[in-house]
């Protein structure tokens, strides 16, 4: 049997800024902010927020200013569809991503050339953190398209000098023969496709802890220590995590070093806020509390207090990796309704659109969301019309199709619909429940 799960990683520092002290950040991310309010005030949106609250570089005298600073939600950057935040001309956008919204639209995000360069250096800070090199092989098995998590490692892959294979999401059968005929000692994808990779390897009657990975680098959804603990015994390899989304870069905002214990935040490109989402007041450090982030240094599409909906705990303790850096602790919730379906970002309203799209549906539905094995599975119920409601099974086939279609149109996941009776679904007094997540 092999041993890769005790790897001695050697503790190894990308970028010289990671090395920078609190207090030297703090220095930066001040002058960097009120470079920042400079280059967004044109931007409609700040434009107007700063008026109203006279905000200048010059009335921003300390970091705690930040709180005289308007938020930014998604459903900001929804009103302002679809690049109604660019701070630059649009010749100068170099790429556009984009991420699952409420609604069917995904939210835009911009680059300019040097965000690229920014977003490949971030991710190749924490993927050297968690132990590449430039003599590996990494297997990316992240969708590569709108999604940010597949061209975002891929570049900071890339970066470190490291050979990637682009192996793309699906068809793991393939996967493994990569993965084995390319001798991949790095895998990066989600932690759930990382169990399926290993079942689907026990499957082919192979071991999954004789293929070539020996560590992994996991984001894109939340995940348990327990996880962790049943990924590396499973493929017998070090499992790291990171974390990121889409509107404040995508991967590249945190992720950790050989200790493990939290994500370092890339403080000098990113403040980050850790609020009670209720009061929006800061919470005490260490205690949970929505991560709210302002980007720094980013060109095309700078966001100011972009409120992430994740909960997580802010640590300050300096690490002995020797980052001088705050780290956040797994994110444990979300302070809002999203689901992460199989990576997928996708929230109940879509699902509502979706069946609003389709004649003969009520607005009564329930979600349900399970993990038998190491997939998620959705099963969308549906209350139909009483005159819709018949015994004819063909009818009934063709409306359930509809309905699963227009989910995937909208939200990219393959939904169980399930046609219930009439008023069987249970009824509000308040907020409806509309989700039922088992995993
Ligand atoms: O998932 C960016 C990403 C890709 C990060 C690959 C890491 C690796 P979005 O699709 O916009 O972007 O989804 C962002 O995913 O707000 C979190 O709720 C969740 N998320 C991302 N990473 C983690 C993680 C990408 N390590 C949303 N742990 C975020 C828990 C995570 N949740």
């Amino acid at each position: 049997m092999s041993t890769h799960s005790t790897v001695k990683l050697e503790n190894r520092i990308w970028d010289e800024n990671e090395r920078l002290t609190q207090a030297e950040l703090r220095a930066l991310q001040l002058q960097r902010l009120r470079e920042l309010i400079a280059r967004v005030a044109h931007v409609p949106f700040y434009r107007d927020a700063f008026q109203l609250h006279d905000i200048s570089p010059r009335t921003i005298h300390s970091l705690d200013d930040i709180r005289r600073l308007p938020f930014t939600t998604k459903a900001d950057l929804r009103q302002h569809h679809p690049l109604g935040f660019l701070a630059v001309p649009r010749q100068q956008v170099a790429r556009i991503h984009g991420s699952s919204g409420t609604t069917g639209k995904p939210t835009f995000v911009a680059y300019t050339a040097a965000d690229l360069r920014l977003w490949s250096n971030l991710c190749a800070r924490f993927l050297v953190a968690g132990g590449l090199r430039p003599e590996h092989t990494v297997h990316v098995a992240f969708g590569y398209g709108l999604f940010t998590g597949g061209f975002g490692l891929h570049y900071g892959i890339e970066r470190v000098g490291a050979a990637v294979v682009p192996a793309a999401s699906g068809n793991t059968r393939r996967q493994l023969d990569l993965i084995k005929d390319l001798d991949a000692e790095v895998l990066v994808c989600t932690p759930s496709y990382a169990l399926t990779i290993a079942d689907t390897a026990r499957e082919l009657g192979l071991d999954p802890r004789a293929l070539p990975l020996k560590f992994a680098h996991f984001g894109g959804e939340p995940w348990t220590e327990d996880m962790r603990q049943q990924i590396e015994e499973e493929l017998d390899l070090l499992a790291f995590n990171n974390y990121g989304l889409s509107e404040v870069i995508g991967p590249g905002v945190s992720g950790e070093c050989v200790h493990r214990t939290g994500m370092h935040l890339q403080e000098d490109h990113f403040i980050v806020e850790c609020l009670d989402p209720k009061t929006l007041e800061p919470v005490d450090e260490g205690e949970p509390g929505e991560l709210v982030i302002t980007t720094l240094t980013k060109e095309a599409m700078p966001l100011i207090r972009y409120r992430t909906r994740d909960i997580a705990c802010l640590c300050r303790e300096p690490c002995s990796c020797g980052r001088g850096t705050a780290k956040m602790s797994r994110v444990s919730g979300r302070s809002d309704d999203m689901l992460i379906i199989r990576g997928v970002n996708v929230f109940p309203s879509q699902i509502e659109e979706a069946l609003l799209r389709v004649e003969g549906t009520t607005p009564h539905y329930l979600i349900e969301v399970e993990r038998p094995g190491t997939l998620d599975q959705v099963v969308v119920k549906v209350e139909i019309r009483p005159e819709l409601f018949s015994d004819r099974m063909d009818r009934m086939q063709g409306l359930r199709d509809r309905i699963a279609r227009e989910i995937y149109t909208i939200t990219g996941i393959r939904a169980n619909v399930q046609l219930v009776e009439p008023r069987t679904i249970e009824r509000f007094t308040g907020k409806a429940k509309r989700v039922i997540d088992r995993r």
